[in-house]
């Protein structure tokens, strides 16, 4: 292990304005009473977790955007999300932001890059590439948009954004990848395209396995293995057989044994700087169907923090004709 590998600071964001699915909200809730945090520090023994809540935001009364729903909304919370991030990060801790929807990872990423002074890269783990900008998304919905606010690339493409001045769309979109996409939308296909994005699809997961993808992904985003990851892990990258609810779940997706492979291969790095597990909406589907889904949500958040499916050996050697 890394020196800070084993300190874990959790931050809940209950937001949901970024999508019209009320509740979203409730995903920081329903994966703490999952037993996470207990769950996070038997993973071993040097685990160090904090749990530091929920962010809550005063709404500033900034001006509408065209076609971003809610638009104030997500300018406040997102403040208050980096502004968290930020000193969880500097506390020394690897951040794991449970969501509420996709929109909150603008403040986890720019929360990360203040703490670590732009460098970083990012994986971003989703069914969806989630590029729109406000005059190509069809929807409005806000969680479409964060990785078109994020990148650099993508600056001269958005009108003034007031109320967003502290963010800083600084990571150049060379330094992100996807994987699990499935559903992209024809303008987020043309700038993949056009700026040569790393994306690996599903057919890419079956060409090459899981395996190699992540190895592949992280040789792009950070070719000299010195960068901190951020993981944005939305749950909908995972087959609608193994996370019914959430918001817009496209089957043929990834399996529970290749999300949690993907994050297995993050926490070997040691480089893991901040994780986000987004879009469990416990208000989707049966009981059943929300077990589920939490559950395949604390798999993948077990296993990038060091859960290892080998099992540990016993902490304390007893005789051996004990046995
Ligand atoms: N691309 C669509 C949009 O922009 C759907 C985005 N939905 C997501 N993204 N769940 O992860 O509205
Ligand atoms: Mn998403
Ligand atoms: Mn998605
Ligand atoms: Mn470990």
């Amino acid at each position: 292990h890394n020196g800070n590998s084993s300190k874990i600071g959790v931050l809940g964001v209950p937001f949901n304005k970024g999508q019209p699915k009320l509740g979203v909200a409730k995903g920081p809730k329903v994966i703490r009473d999952a037993g996470l945090i207990q769950k996070l520090s038997e993973i071993h023994e040097l685990v160090d977790v904090k749990d530091y809540g929920d962010v809550s935001y005063n709404i500033n009364e900034v001006k509408e955007i065209l076609n971003m729903k809610e638009y104030p909304h997500f300018a406040s919370c997102n403040l208050e999300v980096s502004r968290n991030v930020e000193k969880i990060v500097k506390d020394g801790r690897i951040c794991l932001t449970l969501g509420g929807d996709h929109s909150i990872a603008v403040g986890t990423v720019d929360g990360h890059i203040k703490a670590k002074t732009e460098n970083i890269c990012i994986l971003w783990i989703d069914a969806h590439a989630d590029l729109n900008t406000n005059k190509t998304s069809s929807s409005g919905n806000v969680h479409g948009m964060p990785m078109a606010l994020l990148a650099r690339e993508l600056s001269d493409y958005w009108p003034y954004l007031p109320g967003m001045d502290w963010q800083k769309p600084v990571i150049s979109i060379r330094n992100v990848a996807y994987i699990g996409l499935r559903s992209v939308d024809s303008y987020e296909r043309l700038v993949i395209d056009r700026l040569g994005i790393t994306a690996f699809g599903m057919e890419d997961v079956e060409n090459y396995g899981i395996n190699t993808v992540v190895k592949m992904a992280l040789d792009r985003i950070d070719p000299e293995g010195r960068r901190s990851i951020h993981v944005s892990y939305d749950i909908d990258s995972l087959d609608s057989l193994e996370a019914p609810s959430t918001g817009t779940s496209v089957r043929g997706g990834l399996t529970l044994r290749e999300g949690i492979h993907i994050m297995e291969t993050i926490h070997k790095t040691g480089r893991l700087g901040a994780m986000d597990l987004v879009e469990v909406n416990p208000s989707i589907g049966s009981e059943k169907d929300v077990n589920r889904t939490v559950e395949a949500a604390v798999h993948v958040i077990l296993a990038a923090f060091g859960h290892s499916r080998r099992g540990l050996l016993p902490k304390t050697s007893l005789p051996l004709q004990t046995f």
